[in-house]
């Protein structure tokens, strides 16, 4: 298997392994607060984000692990984050919906709908401003469309020629309610770009090559003429809205559920790698390995790591 189709399926692959193993101790009650696993959207954070750069910079919503680990995040330190221990990310005061790691250009998780938009054309002003060539990639759900912040942000991203790719997550729901019900125009969401004279584009958010390739030709545009895009990424999470929030049956069917499994990129992809002759049930297994003791040695490291004291606690609070 090629290092680039190997990343690509390394990545979705920690992902999921990863976030099935906080799912469980979610449960058990190691991690605690909002956590919103991204199980069926892998492809995109995977994708997007492997059209980057080292030195661009990336935001993202709430559901913000898949997009961590994407962008090289320690996977220790994510999940230490996660239990809330002192080695996490952000010394375990940010939590799951918080992620940070700066040395990575991953400038957070955010958890009020939309607000991190404005927070992208800031970082996008400030790379025009000193002249860099570096983009950012914003990263949010169908529901932060409706809401202001998405129309004041795009408007100044295009109006003052930002390097920002806003990619826009429509995994078809926000919480239990469907896209349909809140949103004008369900089937024409990356269109709204038109309105700010911005280039957007859709993309099968299921594919994460198709993602990639659709992401850089954004990134390209940013770097080399400073302008910002739109992209929509069709997308279905497979699981609930949040650990708070597990319910599948009330706003969807299990049958709807279980055809959108089909296009689980955990399956397709390496299905068409094997299909092409460019993996081996062998290389496949190999990466599973590899992931399952990258994630063994995360969770062993947050078990490990100490707790906060009071006095930590009380540092980094602004009074
Ligand atoms: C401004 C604001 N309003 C409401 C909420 C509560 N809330 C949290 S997640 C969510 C749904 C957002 O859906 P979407 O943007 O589609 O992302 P998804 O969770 O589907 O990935 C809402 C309404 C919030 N966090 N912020």
């Amino acid at each position: 298997m090629t290092d680039d189709l190997t990343l690509l399926y390394r990545t979705m692959l920690l992902i999921r392994r990863f976030e099935e193993r906080v799912a469980e101790l979610y449960t058990l009650g190691k991690i605690g607060g909002f956590c919103h696993l991204y199980n069926g959207q892998e492809a995109v954070a995977t994708g997007a984000i492997t059209a980057l750069r080292p030195d661009d910079y990336v935001l993202v919503y709430y559901r913000d692990h898949g997009h961590a680990l994407a962008r090289g995040a320690d996977p220790k330190r994510v999940m230490a984050e996660l239990f809330g221990k002192s080695t996490g990310l952000c010394r375990g005061k940010g939590g799951s919906m918080h992620l940070f790691d700066v040395a990575h250009g991953f400038l957070g998780g955010y958890a009020i709908v939309g607000e991190h938009l404005a927070l992208a054309v800031g970082v996008g002003l400030a790379i025009k401003y000193r002249g860099g060539d570096q983009v950012v990639t914003c990263f949010f759900g169908d529901g932060a469309v409706n809401g202001g912040m998405f129309h004041e942000s795009l408007n100044l991203a295009a109006l003052w020629k930002l390097p920002v790719v806003f990619v826009c997550e429509n995994n078809q729901f926000g919480m239990g309610t469907p896209i349909a019900v809140a949103m004008s125009l369900p089937d024409r969401l990356h269109e709204k770009a038109e309105a700010y004279g911005m280039a957007h584009d859709v993309v099968d958010g299921m594919d994460v090559l198709a993602v990639r390739d659709r992401v850089a030709d954004a990134v390209r545009r940013a770097r080399a003429e400073q302008t910002s895009t739109l992209i929509e990424a069709k997308t279905y999470r497979f699981v609930g809205h949040s650990m708070r929030d597990p319910a599948h049956g009330v706003y969807r069917t299990r049958e709807e559920l279980e055809a959108h499994r089909t296009q689980d990129p955990l399956k397709t992809f390496p299905r068409l790698l094997k299909d092409k002759g460019l993996a081996t049930d062998e290389d496949l297994a190999r990466v599973d390995r590899d992931v399952r003791a990258i994630v063994d040695e995360a969770v062993a490291f947050a078990e490990a790591s100490p707790t906060l004291s009071s006095a930590e606690i009380e540092e980094d609070v602004y009074a």
